[in-house]
């Protein structure tokens, strides 16, 4: 069954459009903050960011057209009588915790890119003839913001985190999600206590703002370079335990299905793909006969970005991208590339990345079911007109 598609958005389409009308006049957004149109691209109870927002806009996506990714919709919290459970076998000294108690914490800072497993998924009907099921991203599922918090080895630790815990499984407070009439309960998935004592943490600020009801207020989990499913948002309880923990997200979804992957599905994902972007509308219009400054970012959640090679005649020749600012492994490198196009008419512009483990962007992704990790280089449409 078609996963990610089958959101309200999706079920409204389907009826006939009187009622379509009748019923969407009676149902609020499912996303909170404006989506202007030039800032986002609707999809159902997701909002993708356009690339050319991002122009001159500095490392971070401000949290007004930051991307928003949601099974059912916002819930609107109150941080005042929000509580944080803990508990399961795992934990000596199960309990709960409340928002002052957690802004009481040591916190730490760090830039980290949410993306969806799914970003990019369009590419796979739109570039490889076999497209799939699920919300039909181009590459704006991605978003880098400064995150304060506190880490979630300190919360476990405080609880008393058992020698033996394996699995710790955070739970949004949002609707329970009901796809193709099985209600999978609310949205949770287990992560391995290895990783959740690296680097997750309990986030309770972006770009230096309290988090926005839409990205998970009051507090939402941060798990760096892994898909953004795993950074569960508006989290009210955490589950560990000394015995693997499952739900439908790590056994249904988010894991390959097709052909070059196992019958019974590939493991459930961990760590985002690479991928790069241009900072560029989707058939951007660029003048003849004069230079113009490319901009754009790529990264990958496996290592720090290496290299970045820029085709303006579709995939003959490249050239390097100059790589500037930082190179955080859990978020992007910004690069910049100069084109002097001289003939009109329409052009494909490619970019592709390398990263430290030596994986570079392939021309074609394998299929998969749902669409996840879509890696392969994007051919972005432009027009270069005469003045
Ligand atoms: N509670 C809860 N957490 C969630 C989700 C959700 O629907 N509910 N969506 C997940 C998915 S699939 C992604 S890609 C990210 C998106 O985060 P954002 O909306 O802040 O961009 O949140 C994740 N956390
Ligand atoms: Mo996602």
């Amino acid at each position: 069954m078609p996963y990610e598609n089958l959101d309200d958005e999706a079920v409204h389409r389907r009826t006939p459009a009187g009622r379509t009308r009748d019923r969407l006049r009676h149902v609020a957004s499912p996303i909170v903050k404006p989506l202007p149109p030039e800032l986002f691209v609707p999809h159902g109870t997701n909002a993708e960011m356009r690339w050319e927002a991002m122009r001159g806009v500095g490392y971070h996506v401000p949290n007004d057209r930051f991307f928003v990714r949601s099974h059912t919709s916002t819930p609107i919290i109150d941080a005042a009588t929000w509580r944080l459970e803990l508990h399961g076998s795992g934990l000596s000294a199960p309990g709960s915790l409340g928002y002052e108690d957690l802004l009481a914490l040591p916190s730490v800072t760090m830039d980290a890119a949410i993306e969806c497993a799914g970003n990019g998924r369009s590419f796979f009907g739109a570039q490889q003839g076999r497209p799939t099921s699920g919300t039909p991203w181009r590459l704006g599922g991605i978003g880098v913001a400064r995150w304060r918090g506190a880490r979630l080895a300190t919360v476990l630790r405080r609880a008393g985190l058992t020698p033996d815990a394996v699995d710790v499984m955070p739970r949004g407070l949002d609707a329970e999600y009901v796809a193709g009439g099985v209600n999978h309960g609310r949205v949770r998935r287990p992560i391995p206590v290895s990783k959740a004592l690296k680097d997750v943490i309990l986030a309770y600020e972006m770009n230096g703002r309290p988090l926005p009801p839409d990205h998970g207020h009051p507090v939402r989990l941060v798990v760096p370079s892994w898909i953004g499913l795993a950074s569960i948002k508006w989290v009210g309880d955490i589950e560990v335990s000394t015995s693997p923990l499952s739900s439908p997200w790590n056994t249904d979804f988010y894991r390959m299905f097709g052909e070059a992957y196992p019958p019974e599905g590939g493991d459930p994902l961990t760590a985002q793909g690479i991928r790069s972007a241009f900072e560029l509308s989707w058939e951007a219009t660029l003048t003849a006969g004069r230079p113009h400054v490319l901009h754009g970012r790529s990264w990958s959640g496996n290592g720090r970005i290496t290299g970045v090679e820029v085709s303006f005649d579709g995939g003959s020749a490249w050239r390097p991208a100059q790589l500037r600012g930082s190179h955080v492994v859990s978020a992007w490198t910004r690069w910049h590339v100069t084109w002097h196009p001289r003939r009109s008419g329409p052009h494909t512009l490619l970019a592709r990345a390398s990263d430290e483990t030596g994986a570079v962007q392939p021309l074609r992704t394998p299929h998969n079911e749902y669409g996840y990790l879509f890696d392969g280089v994007v051919r972005h449409p432009v027009t270069v007109v005469n003045d």
